[in-house]
């Protein structure tokens, strides 16, 4: 197949790049480098070494034997070379990871909030348009994120996107129909999650566009089958107050001797996926189209849930590292629970990998491998959701 990766530098579209490179399809990395830029603005590195893209896809072809193109578009702006791009290399498919993704740097400031809502929204109604203007018979996958739903639901499992609701009737019968599972985003980041669903189904009616939504929990590892192949394919590894999340935080902070950064109680469960079972996923919606006419396909892509201070107190068992409840910078509620449906990735074959001590093993040991890259001072959190956050 001919797939187009928008995004294909981040963290996630990188190691999916190459998988599917691997897998013998033709891929075009499309990005503007924006995660790198943001990098330099917050004056913090990823922690693993990442080499330029012409490094990393020469690097590529000398292991693998394959090639991978690469376009330098920022989709959110430059839309004559993105429609140029679909018309001429006519994908198969198209994946879209190119958003502001970190919730903590959208809620910096109302500069990061206007530029979240402005990339994002931008990216995903571009890449929609192209489509349509291209006259393209390809198939969208889109990232999402667990994070429109809310963190928690009264007992129920979260449904994969759509919600049956019953409604009363004035003549008393009782009237039936899905819609989509009511948004409810705790950051701007999140919020953007949510307006691209509208987008989806608003393209989806009226141009018939085939898309996949994946609702993707929080990410951790850091290598992928490809990316261990040679360390110039090294794949990103964020550590800091706003880009970092969770658990790979805590396996960092770990191996630098900082105490874990638990946010209040630690009561806040949430949903998680490995980076490798990332790639499959994608691999698996790319395998699995829906039809013409189809509505949105929404796939909740996570593998399991748990709480914030659970898995403080595994790392600390592992390592002795030490656990610090700090004052949470964010608007959010101190305990949940969380349950969520994942049936249609399992069904389509995805063998879940869960949090195991070999896999939690290799990543705290690339945190200690490069654990001299770490700058302590970009650890804290220091993005705050209020006035009142900020005070406290
Ligand atoms: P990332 O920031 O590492 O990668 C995003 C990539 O998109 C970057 O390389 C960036 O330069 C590029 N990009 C951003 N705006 C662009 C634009 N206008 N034009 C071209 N390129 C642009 O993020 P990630 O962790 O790889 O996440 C990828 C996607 O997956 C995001 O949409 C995110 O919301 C979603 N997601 C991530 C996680 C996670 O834990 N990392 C979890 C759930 C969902
Ligand atoms: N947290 C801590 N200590 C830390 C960092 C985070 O206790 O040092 C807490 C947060 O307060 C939050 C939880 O851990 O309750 C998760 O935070 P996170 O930064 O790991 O994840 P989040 O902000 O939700 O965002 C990440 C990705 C985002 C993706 C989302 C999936 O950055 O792109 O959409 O996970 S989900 O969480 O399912 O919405």
């Amino acid at each position: 197949m001919k797939i187009i990766v928008i995004g294909g530098d981040g963290f996630c579209g990188w190691p999916t790049a190459l998988g599917l490179s691997k897998k013998g399809h033709d891929v075009i990395i499309v990005d503007n480098m924006s995660r790198r830029k943001i990098d330099i603005e917050l004056e913090v590195e990823s922690l693993t070494p990442i080499k330029p893209m012409s490094v990393r896809l020469a690097c590529w072809e000398e292991v693998s034997g394959r090639k991978i193109k690469f376009e330098h578009i920022d989709v959110s702006e430059n839309y004559a070379r993105l429609l140029h791009l679909f018309q001429t290399f006519e994908p198969n498919s198209i994946v879209h990871f190119a958003e502001q993704r970190a919730a903590p740097y959208s809620m910096k400031s109302s500069y990061h909030k206007r530029y979240t809502v402005d990339n994002n929204l931008s990216a995903t109604n571009n890449i929609l348009a192209a489509m349509v203007e291209a006259d393209l018979d390809a198939h969208l996958v889109h990232l999402g994120t667990m994070g429109v739903y809310g963190y928690g639901t009264a007992g129920m499992k979260i449904p994969e996107g759509y919600l049956t609701v019953k409604v009363e009737k004035d003549d008393g019968s009782e009237f039936s129909q899905q819609i989509l599972y009511p948004a409810n985003p705790g950051s701007i980041y999140h919020m953007t999650k949510t307006q691209d669903q509208l987008m989806f189904a608003f393209y989806n009616k009226n141009d018939n566009l085939k898309i996949t939504d994946l609702h993707q929990g929080i990410v951790w590892g850091t290598q992928t089958e490809e990316t261990k192949m040679h360390e110039a394919l090294i794949n990103r590894f964020d550590y800091d107050g706003d880009y970092g999340t969770v658990l790979n935080r805590f396996l960092m902070q770990a191996a630098v001797g900082y105490p874990m950064t638990v946010h209040g109680t630690g009561g806040q469960t949430r949903a998680f996926i490995h980076i490798q079972d990332t790639v499959r996923c994608i691999e698996l919606a790319i395998e699995n189209p829906p039809q013409t006419g189809e509505r949105v396909r929404i796939l909740n892509q996570m593998t399991e849930t748990h709480r914030v201070r659970d898995l403080a107190a595994l790392v600390a068992k592992k390592t002795g590292a030490a656990i610090e409840n700090v004052a949470n910078p964010r608007k959010e509620d101190a305990e949940n629970e969380l349950h969520v449906e994942n049936r249609q990735l399992i069904g389509l074959g995805l063998d879940p990998i869960t949090l195991d001590e070999g896999l939690l093993d290799e990543v705290a040991s690339i945190a200690k491998k490069y654990a001299h890259r770490c700058d302590l001072s970009k650890i804290p959190c220091v993005s705050y959701w209020t006035d009142a956050n900020r005070k406290a």
